[in-house]
């Protein structure tokens, strides 16, 4: 039987025959609403669907595309950016949540971005905002890893990762990820509940990625956009296509934000 880590280096070898790179540097992850920052990271790229490699499957959501980019960027690093992810949600089990964090720790690379959108709790951070994932809260009651793995996620998200975005944007506040299941939106008492846990940041992505690329040994940069104030924050309901809207509204900022940090990692 395949491993998961095995389908990860069949992935790997695909992608390097494909792009005719070896080795990539950096994996970013573009979650909703950082998609049209991705141009900012470089010009000269390679771009595959998810599909052409081994463990893939079709993007699912809306402003989420199956895409793959290999970007050889102006300060000479390999960048591996997924233009979409595979969430918990769809059911297709933790093991495709992880593949492409697996499949960039086989292509050789050591550092992770993990971009996403999200609620957020705090009510200065007006839709647009980017906020820096300090810690996690897992709530979806499972984990990429199987059998006795007991990895460390003590300073999960690179408290030296987190130093350098604050170099480049001095305003960049740190916040608390607490992942549900999804695909719903929260309750507002289970926003008020993620409060009480300690949570700033309501998301259906990243933890299970984020324990994957510890467990590969990558550092890890979390940073979540706020497109929405969670559920009950403010009176307004919940709407996807408004999340759509307030990551294009921010594309530019983020898209600035990336290329700044990037060159530095
Ligand atoms: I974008 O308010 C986005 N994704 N769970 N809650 C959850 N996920 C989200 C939210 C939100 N906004």
């Amino acid at each position: 039987m395949t491993t998961p880590y095995e389908l990860a280096k069949d992935a790997a070898a695909v992608l390097a025959a494909k792009t005719g790179v070896e080795k990539h540097d950096i994996a970013l992850v573009l979650g909703s609403g950082w998609l049209p920052a991705v141009d900012a990271l470089g010009e000269d790229y390679t771009e595959l669907a998810t599909t052409d490699l081994p463990g893939f499957s079709a993007a699912a959501v809306a402003g989420h595309s199956g895409k793959i980019r290999s970007i050889r960027s102006a300060s000479g690093r390999n960048l591996l950016v997924f233009l979409s992810r595979t969430h918990y949600y769809e059911g297709k089990g933790v093991e495709a949540v992880v593949h492409p964090v697996r499949t960039a720790a086989a292509a050789g690379c050591s550092t992770i971005v993990l971009t996403n959108g999200c609620g957020g709790l705090n009510p200065a951070w007006s839709p647009g905002t980017p906020v820096l994932i300090r810690d996690h809260i897992n709530l979806t009651a499972t984990s990429p890893l199987v059998g006795a793995n007991f990895v460390d996620l003590t300073d999960l998200y690179s408290a030296r990762l987190r130093g350098l975005a604050k170099s480049v944007d001095a305003s960049l506040d740190e916040g608390v990820y607490v992942q549900f299941p999804g695909p719903h939106y929260e309750t507002p008492a289970e926003v008020k509940m993620a409060g009480i846990l300690g949570g700033d940041l309501v998301g259906m992505s990243t933890t299970l990625e984020a324990i994957a690329a510890r467990e590969a040994g990558m550092e890890i940069l979390g940073i979540s956009l706020v497109t929405n104030l969670a559920a009950g924050i403010s009176d307004q309901p919940l709407d996807h296509s408004e999340v759509l809207e307030a990551g294009r509204a921010a594309a530019a900022r983020m898209g600035a934000l990336l290329g700044d940090l990037v060159p530095q990692i």
